[in-house]
């Protein structure tokens, strides 16, 4: 028989449990917890001996995907529970791991009654092996499986992070010996990671090692060396996952020095690390503050773009939904469209204090659609860029364009010396790296936001922004200036100006830049023309008025691809209250006969290319009336967004959806409508309306229901309201 429980509702009554404060020793939490999942497998058998101490729980996040990033929550207990898994951080580590999308598993494991030491990390990687080997059966995707952990549960999932390959500590419990139990990044918290450094370096140890002795069988007194193997810190080495820390600074059970010790030996390591302390932070009371659990959650969001490959489908704006992005150079390499952003990092003080410009690396995105965009990673990182302050988080602006089968990358940062901005460059064979970075900045070039235009005759000009813009030409090593800057800007309008953008259009240079036209204002987009690259140029007009979001700064690019015309810029889709964590869009862009821009409106659809198939975000829409639009988790904006329909009558527009030769049979819906409603679905070519009806619903679920209209071909689909009240996520036919 199947030993999986499959509990819909993920509401836990565990009214045997002793109350215990939320997050207070242990991490266990109040006995009722709503556990924020679509859907918990219960008490699976990792190892096949049905033990309580193998089983374990999966919850799946309420966002709806084809798969999850998984991470294996380890509770903490100083070794002594064999059966915790329901109980712990389930309010507070776990439904924010939920909220931003990764399925959990909450494994048991053997206590140090049951077993010695290593059977304990021989079940954490017996579960992990088990989740990849079952991973379709889940809905869990295997190329990301984290750890976290609290106290000994933190421990844990750092031995886990740093022990990979180390064939003592593997084992073989549950079997699936052919899948890996690597992790992909892993989250402390509150661990003892260095059992021999407890007593924080002092030359008497004083510690009282009774957990740690119950878990390896043996005193420690006399056998110091031994308990070396129990350390995560003993196994640390490059090839490590990142790992976050998190301790307290009044943690009484565990010292804090052990969340800065580990870190600072990864961090010796070349391990990427981020550490935590906990101002008044005890062990577990007082660490769950929602900066911490967000700084958590995107240090794996961080981890997972790390890793390259992701893939993602948009179609409409924001274009880049898996991270922050701003300040987009696009260009076309290949056939495809790169877009070379600069990245907003959300730093810890999530409230009012956020330092602006947090940005320490760049990420490049393909596509070939503009709908479906690869992340390949990060490209160049403020750590390994030899004339860079390492730790300055200025990687503004950057460019790339390609030169005589090579790609130079341009990118801001500080220098490690001296004040400012200095300009830097790197160089690949590929437009998507690896990117050698150069060892010296550009002489010359003091300040921000390089634009490089290299001219159809070969020659190559680089224009920046710094006390106004100043240009130079290239020399053909493209690291060089070829002779002393020009000032470009003399005859545009007086206003703050950065962010130039330079290219060419039949045989006109244009130079567009961000522009705050009045005093007080924010940046609207505007442009001038010449017929020399260098100038003088003219001033035209603008471009894009200033963004609808308060957005401050609106940085951009101008492309031509496929014989059409493309603005990227950016404004905070996914930051509504700060708008330095921003992401890019993308609209078409047209000229009048003269050459003159047309002005570019911004919409929420943006050009992504669609079929009728897609789940399509109708709150993306082409035109509302009545209806509103909200994020889908106040949680996580990355989730996105519904359409709110209230009252009848209320509207939306979606502009071109291919139906392709094949007229849909179904629609599928996924809404909620707690008191049932009536949508009418309407296909411009065709020649019928379709109204489903929608029982009574309070959750989030796929409705599905034939659809009769014809329709095919490119066409604009609308969604209205004719009674009742419903949230729609997505609409797509079949
Ligand atoms: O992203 C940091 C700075 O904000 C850029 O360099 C400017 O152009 C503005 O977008």
């Amino acid at each position: 028989m199947k030993k999986i429980l499959i509990l819909l509702s993920c509401l836990l009554g565990a009214a045997g449990l002793q109350a215990q404060p939320a997050g207070g020793f242990g991490g266990f939490q109040m006995p009722k917890i709503d556990v924020h999942c679509s859907q918990k497998f219960a008490d699976i058998d990792y190892a096949g001996d049905d033990q309580v101490y193998h089983k374990m729980d999966i919850y799946l996040p309420r966002m709806q995907k084809e798969t999850y990033p998984v991470v294996v929550h380890i509770y903490g207990s100083a070794w002594y529970s064999n059966n915790s898994k329901g109980m712990a951080d389930l309010g507070t580590i776990v439904n924010a791991l939920l909220d931003a999308g990764y399925a959990v598993a909450t494994p048991n494991h053997r206590s140090s009654m049951d077993a010695k030491f290593p059977a304990q990390i021989h079940d954490i990687k017996g579960a992990i092996r088990f989740l990849r080997a079952h991973a379709a059966e889940y809905r869990l995707d295997p190329s990301f499986v984290a750890t976290s952990g609290f106290s000994s549960g933190g421990h844990l999932s750092s031995l886990a992070a740093t022990s990979g390959g180390v064939a003592e500590l593997e084992g073989e419990v549950g079997g699936n010996l052919s899948f890996s139990s690597r992790v992909n990044a892993a989250c402390d918290w509150s661990g003892p990671v260095d059992l021999n450094y407890m007593s924080c370096g002092a030359a008497e140890d004083t510690w009282n090692h009774a957990p740690e002795e119950a878990v390896m069988g043996f005193s420690y007194k006399g056998n110091e060396e031994r308990f070396k193997a129990l350390n995560a810190t003993t196994y640390i080495d490059p090839a490590d996952p990142p790992v976050v820390i998190f301790h307290g600074t009044v943690d009484n059970v565990v010292p804090c020095c052990q969340g800065s010790h580990f870190y600072e030996l990864l961090d010796k390591a070349g391990v990427r690390t981020e550490l935590y302390l906990v101002e008044g932070g005890g062990h577990g009371m007082n660490m769950y503050a929602e900066k911490n659990l967000r700084a958590m959650t995107n240090f794996l969001d961080k981890a997972r773009v790390e890793k390259g490959g992701g893939t993602f489908v948009t179609g409409t704006n924001p274009v880049i939904t898996n991270i922050f992005s701003a300040d987009p150079t696009a260009r076309v390499f290949e056939d495809k469209i790169y877009l070379y952003p600069s990245h907003d990092i959300p730093t810890v003080n999530w409230n009012g204090d956020q330092p602006w410009f947090c940005m320490s690396d760049y990420h490049v995105f393909s596509s070939e659609d503009l709908t479906h965009w690869t992340d390949h990673g990060i490209i160049v990182d403020q750590k390994d860029v030899p004339w860079g302050n390492p730790t300055a988080n200025s990687m503004w602006a950057p460019e790339c364009v390609q030169k005589n089968g090579k790609y130079y990358f341009y990118f801001p940062n500080a220098p490690k010396s001296g004040r400012g901005f200095a300009v830097g460059a790197a160089v690949s064979d590929k437009p998507y790296g690896p990117f050698e970075i150069q060892p010296t900045q550009l002489q010359g070039v003091m300040g921000i936001d390089p634009t490089v235009l290299v001219d159809d005759d070969g020659a190559a000009y680089i224009i920046w922004s710094g006390m106004g813009f100043s240009g130079a030409r290239l020399k053909d090593n493209m690291l060089e200036l070829d002779g002393a800057p020009v000032r470009l800007d003399g005859a545009f309008p007086a206003g703050q100006k950065e962010g130039p953008f330079i290219f060419k259009r039949a045989g006109k240079y244009y130079l567009t830049y961000p522009w705050v036209r009045e005093r007080g204002g924010t940046e609207c987009l505007a442009y001038g023309m010449s017929d020399n690259p260098l100038g003088p140029y003219e001033y035209k007009g603008i471009i894009m008025k200033e963004s609808p979001t308060g957005c401050w700064t609106n940085h951009h690019s101008i492309v031509e691809y496929k014989g059409e015309w493309y603005l990227f810029y950016h404004h905070n889709d996914f930051s509504p209250t700060f708008d330095k964590n921003r992401s890019v869009r993308v609209d078409r862009i047209g000229f009048n006969p003269d050459g003159t821009i047309i002005e570019v409106i911004p919409t929420w659809r943006g050009v992504g290319y669609l079929k009728a198939s897609d789940e399509l975000n109708i709150d993306r829409y082409s035109e509302i009336e009545g209806a509103t639009v909200d994020y889908l988790d106040e949680f996580n904006l990355f989730a996105g967004w519904k359409t709110l329909f209230a009252k009848p009558g209320d509207k939306v527009r979606f502009n071109e959806v291919d139906f392709g030769k094949k007229a849909p049979r179904k629609v599928l819906l996924r809404v909620k409508a707690p008191a049932g409603a009536v949508l009418r679905i309407s296909v411009s070519g065709a020649k019928r309306e379709m109204d489903v009806t929608l029982p009574a619903n309070g959750e989030w679920a796929v409705a599905e229901t034939p659809f009769k209209p014809k329709a095919r071909g490119m066409q604009d689909v609308t969604v209205s309201l004719l009674s009742g009240s419903a949230e729609v996520d997505w609409i797509s036919f079949r």
